[in-house]
């Protein structure tokens, strides 16, 4: 190495949540010189950064914790079925501490720009505080859902009270007792937060823009035999898991609805209703493919809100008859419709009340006015490509992240982005990310990375892209899968239709963990097909990639 390329480390992995703590480990231990950056000053991710009252993770603890380590999961007891943000946070703090890893993670290090060199094959990131850090190779852990989203409503500017975004939640308790707290969103946040908040405040007003699907969590303390159960059975129980759909191990459905007798219908979703969680929406294998499926279990839900709400008129504002349901992230619930009995909480429905402003103390809809101390934004995130398109990223030969990605991403697998060679994403759109239990998609997009790295190891400025060609085609294949089903029928933030003026897209891969994480297997097992690899400039990798 020369006295130039002395700072020049292999890799630097941007983020440390569940993806970044677990990369950093890896990739160190495959013998690289690897440190990671974190804008945050301590690891966690989405963990560190959100801490409203209610946060939960939806899916069980047991599975949404690190696989690759038996040391892990048997030092560490998981306390509930869906682990609160605190003891989330610990877990992952305890990951890093395990592995040793805070001492090559440079905290409070935000990465404003990324730009490749074509010429050299290598990274150079500058940081909001003016440093320059460069390595051969970049991962993106930055998450899919980090960056808050932050609606112009008319009026916002000039609220007088306390304004708070849910993802930037204040460390120190906010106080809401003989408070008017009023909540914009009804996504998961607002569905967590809303039950707690009632207790507290004064009164809370509740601002609906579209009402979602919620199924009851029934969170329970974890048994010290549930815990031994995995403690023996943690191999086969993972590897399950990893060829399951989603990549959880929900009791999944072998028959379309129209193949089960309508009394067994009704029978299988009552029990399933009962277990708790998102069981409920895996009973038949057509939801997201079936109209007549997806309005059987839409209306069966529906019911139950009838069944919790006392005022049929309240109840009826909060059905989603909109969109068909899975459409949307269904929420995991703690009580949420039972507060709508509370006399201190109101629901206000835009769908049949506009909004007209915020005001210096309130809310007006064309109803009337609503007295506002507390302002809580529960309005969700720029979700999946936030992050990456907040780093300004470029290669010296001129291309730009963000107006390549001008129609929407495009990537390959998820993993690779052509024109920006030696990055690597995790979790990218175009990967099953979102659609699936995201700690075990983390852990193998940073095994495959890591193999993949291996696999470069020694070779002379070696730059490693997707080729055009394949990320076009898997682009199409992810789109034709997501068309196949009713996913596009709902404004989400899957399709990024939460923000206004982004490209509507579908982003998830949905065909599947399983047959997702096959292709990338088979992919590197031969020869990383559908990348370009050798040659320092793009032109030179695209010659003696098509060769
Ligand atoms: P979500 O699911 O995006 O929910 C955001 C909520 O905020 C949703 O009800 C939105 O209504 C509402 N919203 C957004 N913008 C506005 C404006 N301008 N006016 C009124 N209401 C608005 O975010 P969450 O944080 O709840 O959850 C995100 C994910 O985190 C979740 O799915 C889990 O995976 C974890 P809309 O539905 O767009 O009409």
């Amino acid at each position: 190495m020369t006295d130039e390329n002395s700072d020049l480390l292999d890799v630097i992995i941007i983020g440390t949540g569940f993806a970044g703590v677990y990369g950093l480990h890896r990739i160190r231990e495959a013998g690289f010189r690897v440190i990671a950056v974190e804008a945050g000053d301590d690891v966690g991710g989405c963990w560190y950064w959100n801490r409203y009252p209610g946060l939960r993770c939806d899916v069980d603890s047991l599975e949404y914790s690190y696989a690759f380590s038996e040391e892990l999961q048997n030092e560490w007891r998981w306390s509930e079925r869906y682990a609160p943000q605190s003891e989330i946070q610990s877990y992952i703090a305890f990951a890093a501490d395990k592995l040793d890893l805070r001492k090559d993670i440079q905290f409070n290090t935000r990465i404003s720009a990324a730009t490749y060199n074509n010429d050299a094959g290598n990274w150079s990131l500058e940081t909001e505080a003016g440093e320059t850090l460069r390595a051969r190779y970049v991962v993106m852990a930055t998450g899919c859902l980090s960056v808050p989203n932050k609606p112009d409503i008319p009026g916002l500017d000039d609220f007088g009270g306390q304004l708070v975004h849910s993802v930037q939640w204040p460390k120190e308790k906010l106080d809401l007792s003989g408070k008017n707290v009023a909540v914009i969103g009804t996504g998961s946040t607002g569905v967590q937060m809303i039950p707690l908040l009632a207790k507290e405040a004064k009164h809370l007003t509740v601002v609906q823009r579209t009402p979602a699907f919620c199924v009851p969590a029934r969170n329970q303390q974890w048994s010290d035999e549930r815990i031994e159960f995995w403690r023996q059975n943690f191999r086969e129980l993972r590897e399950t898991a990893r060829n399951s759909r989603a990549g959880v191990l929900h009791e999944y459905g072998l028959l379309p609805a129209a193949a089960i007798r309508p009394e067994d219908q009704i029978a299988d979703l009552e029990r399933r209703w009962i277990k708790g969680g998102p069981n409920v929406l895996y009973g038949f294998n057509d939801l997201l493919m079936n109209h007549d499926t997806n309005e059987l279990v839409s209306d069966f839900l529906r019911g139950k809100i009838a069944d919790a709400v006392d005022d049929p008129e309240i109840a009826k504002k909060l059905m989603p008859y909109e969109y068909p349901v899975g459409t949307k992230r269904v929420c995991v619930d703690t009580g949420y419709y039972e507060t709508y009995n509370r006399d201190n909480v109101s629901l206000v429905d835009l769908r049949s009340e506009k909004l007209q402003q915020i005001e210096k103390d309130g809310i007006r809809t064309e109803e009337g006015f609503y007295p506002v101390d507390v302002l809580i934004m529960a309005t969700g995130y720029d979700a999946m490509t936030g992050a990456l398109l907040a780093i300004d990223i470029r290669t010296s030969e001129g291309k730009s992240l963000r107006t390549e990605w001008g129609k929407g991403p495009q990537t390959y697998l998820g993993l690779g982005i052509a024109g920006f060679p030696n990055m690597f994403v995790v979790t990218g759109p175009g990967s099953p990310s979102v659609f699936s239990n995201m700690v075990l998609s983390v852990e193998h997009d940073m095994d495959w990375i890591a193999n993949c790295l291996d696999h470069l190891r020694g070779k002379d400025f070696p730059s490693f892209e997707a080729d055009p060609n394949a990320q076009e085609a898997w682009m199409d294949h992810v789109d034709e899968v997501a068309r196949g089903t009713l996913l596009n029928r709902a404004a989400s933030w899957y399709r990024g239709a939460n923000i206004e003026g982004k490209p509507q897209k579908f982003m998830p891969y949905v065909g599947g963990v399983n047959t997702y994480q096959k292709k990338c297997r088979d992919i590197a097992d031969n020869g990383y097909e559908g990348f370009l690899i050798g040659g320092v400039s793009e032109a030179t990798s695209a010659e003696q990639g098509a060769g």
